[in-house]
């Protein structure tokens, strides 16, 4: 795991760690003096005990999640114009050429397709992950890999050969899984149909944008795409709000500690409509655009010289608000998969 990782992860215990009701202590010996005062306070710190142990009860991740139809449509692409706009933080002028991308993250639907019909193909394969090319728990050394003609080595301090080869794609044991596999058939796990596709490294993301004619977006193209031509943070705008995007602690209907934890949220959640009596803002970019701010960090598709690394952007359903702003960026290795990264495709 990269250590960008690590420090978002810590940066979520910490706050866990702030919280009051860990700072409150009582001593032992003043526990048996049974002042009116005192057995308030044990009360208290019973009742503060019981509030503590209900946040942390464990994660179910099969528990069922609400499903609402969004009516945005994850088959359509849309256009982005050609010329000038600002990228970065420091507003720099980058240039693209137009192209066209996804209007959503690529969803559990689409990518559970692919699979079923790549591995019949034989495209894909089911692969022991054993071995240097997959840095994954024991229990997950089962996926399913597939041919990538590797990256030029240019021996670089810390940087790590990706030779031509079977690469891991999906891991197939991984609990935070979106899919059932009957040893021929991907189907979405009940509810997720409509959901990113997860849990899928850099290298399933390369293939299933290539064999759809396609090919992941540069950064910058990722970050036009994201925020128009006019130096905007988020893709409607300068200001955050818990009603446009799926952030840490955003208070969306996937968000339920005591059951099934902090979920994505459909694609296209965001667009305006309102869901049970929740309400939603549109979350689009000025070139229309879904869910470029948080839900799930996206892939993009740079292979940098002396590095194999990559990057990712827009934030996700772990990370707080201000890691949506357009010009963020992590990383982490091309075989890194978690339920907080997904991708979606331009051409
Ligand atoms: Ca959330």
């Amino acid at each position: 795991m990269n250590t960008r990782f690590m420090s978002l992860r810590a940066n979520v215990f910490q706050r866990a760690e702030q919280s009051p009701i860990k700072r409150a202590t009582l001593t032992p010996s003043r526990l048996l003096i049974g002042t009116a005062r005192q057995r308030m306070c044990r009360a208290i710190a019973f009742a503060t005990t019981f509030i503590l142990l209900t946040a942390c009860a464990p994660v179910n991740l099969d528990a069922p999640i609400p499903t609402f139809e969004t009516g945005v449509d994850s088959n359509a692409w849309t256009q982005v114009p050609a010329g000038e706009f600002l990228f970065g933080q420091h507003e720099t002028v980058e240039t693209t050429e137009a192209f066209e991308m996804m209007i959503t993250d690529v969803t559990v639907s689409q990518y559970t397709a692919w699979l079923t019909e790549a591995l019949a193909s034989g495209a894909v394969s089911i692969g022991e992950l054993n071995g240097k090319k997959a840095k994954v728990p024991a229990a997950q050394q089962s996926g399913i890999v597939g041919f990538y003609p590797g990256d030029t080595f240019h021996g670089v301090k810390h940087e790590e050969k990706i030779e031509a080869g079977d690469w891991i794609f999906i891991p197939l044991d991984d609990p935070a899984s979106r899919f059932i596999f009957d040893g021929k058939t991907f189907t979405p796990k009940p509810g997720y149909e409509n959901h990113p596709m997860t849990n899928v490294t850099w290298f399933g993301a390369w293939a299933y944008c290539g064999a759809i004619g396609g090919r992941l977006p540069t950064e910058i193209e990722w970050e036009k795409a994201a925020r128009g031509v006019d130096g905007r943070p988020f893709p409607w705008g300068e200001e955050m709000s818990r009603e446009r995007a799926n952030f840490y602690a955003s208070r969306d209907p996937f968000e339920e500690m005591s059951t099934f934890g902090s979920q994505t949220s459909p694609v296209g959640f965001y667009n305006g409509k309102t869901y049970n009596g929740y309400q939603t803002l549109n979350n689009a970019s000025p070139d229309g655009l879904y869910d470029m701010a948080g839900n799930v960090w996206q892939w993009t598709g740079d292979v940098y010289e002396g590095l194999h690394y990559r990057f990712m952007r827009g934030g996700s359903k772990d990370t707080y608000e201000m890691d949506l702003r357009a010009w963020v960026r992590n990383n982490a290795t091309p075989t890194y998969f978690s339920p907080g990264v997904g991708f979606r495709c331009v051409k």
